[in-house]
């Protein structure tokens, strides 16, 4: 058997976020999360199951990785396929390389859908979403386009993503702030662990977010650009409060960050409707109308370079290539 599948899938920005597991191993979160898949930074990947080789085998942007947790992905979809065979991986980002968003949840959307076809497995998008998940939670909302919802639901049957619209047609898309960060980060697996383990605020996220996803959705529905922008601004900062309140405390933030946001909030005064969201880094992504967006672009340059911002609108969901 040899058989070789390409996919493209887009990385998402959550506006609600996912933050903390029930289950690690299956990776059910404790809150439901609703996202933006964004158009501008996607992984094209390459799955060759062939029964002549003896290994798995990873390639990230044509350096061979090590990665166990591409592995134990395989693992899954071997067992899923009842196969036996092993399979050369080759990924390319298509993310500006400082630009630290290069994302698990269009890699493991990505390898999802290569692998799952590569193997003769044919999926459901629910059941690719839930496939994804197993890689990366994140990547249960990559395989949708336009805003999505995971639904967290219980055990790996019930928790998937559903789309809410996958074809976004109102003015809404996001402006990324690149900011170099010198020292490493806590990876966001371990991070929210460690949150959910000692931050006495824990419970709090899980309960206010289930508010803020309603809100959320209402606010969706009424394609209400200002009322999207404080829920997800306001949210972010409650999933960044579980890092600081975590003992000991930690947090994806570094001054560059702050100037960011101040300056988002500085244009909100001026009259501009922008908000911010941060995730396992410190870029800052801003919420804004695509007709503002040049204004914003004009303002932000000269305090971080034209070259650190980028725009980004909806995308698409997963597909072959
Ligand atoms: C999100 N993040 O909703 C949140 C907000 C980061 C901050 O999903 O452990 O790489 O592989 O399931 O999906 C990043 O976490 O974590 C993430 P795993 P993942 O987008």
């Amino acid at each position: 058997m040899k058989n070789k599948v390409s996919a493209r899938a887009h990385t998402n920005i959550a506006l609600i976020k996912y933050w903390g597991k029930q289950d690690p191993d299956l990776i059910i979160p404790y809150n439901n999360s609703l996202s933006l898949t964004l158009e501008h930074f996607y992984t094209d990947t390459t799955v060759t199951f062939d029964d002549t080789l003896s290994e798995d085998t990873f390639f990230l942007n044509d350096q061979r990785i090590n990665d166990k947790k591409v592995v134990h992905f395989l693992d899954i979809v071997r067992d899923k396929a009842q196969k036996n065979v092993f399979a050369k991986v080759e990924s390319t980002n298509h993310v500006p390389t400082s630009a630290g968003l290069a994302s698990s949840a269009s890699a493991y959307a990505a390898l999802a859908l290569a692998a799952s076809s590569a193997i003769g497995l044919q999926l459901t998008k629910r059941e690719l979403s839930r496939l994804a998940r197993r890689g990366s939670g994140s990547a249960s909302r990559s395989i949708f386009g336009g805003l999505v919802e995971w639904e967290k639901g219980h055990n790996d049957e019930d928790s998937f993503a559903v789309p809410i619209e996958e074809n976004v047609t109102w003015d809404i898309q996001m402006i990324a702030i690149m900011i170099n960060s010198h020292e490493k980060e806590i990876d966001s697996r371990s991070g929210m662990q460690h949150s959910v383990d000692t931050s006495p605020f824990y419970h709090d996220w899980v309960k206010t977010t289930e508010q803020d996803l309603i809100d959320m959705k209402d606010a969706i529905s009424k394609r209400d650009l200002a009322k999207v922008g404080q829920i997800a601004e306001n949210n972010a900062m409650k999933m960044h409060a579980t890092t600081l309140s975590a003992n000991p405390s930690f947090t994806y933030f570094n001054p560059d960050s702050i100037r960011a946001m101040d300056a988002v909030k500085n244009l909100r005064k001026s009259g501009i409707t922008c908000y911010f969201t941060m995730d396992a880094g410190p870029n800052v992504k801003i919420i804004c109308s695509k007709a503002e967006t040049p204004y914003i672009l004009n303002k932000l340059s000269p305090l971080f370079g034209a070259d650190n911002l980028l725009v980004a609108k909806p995308g698409p969901g997963a597909t072959i290539i």
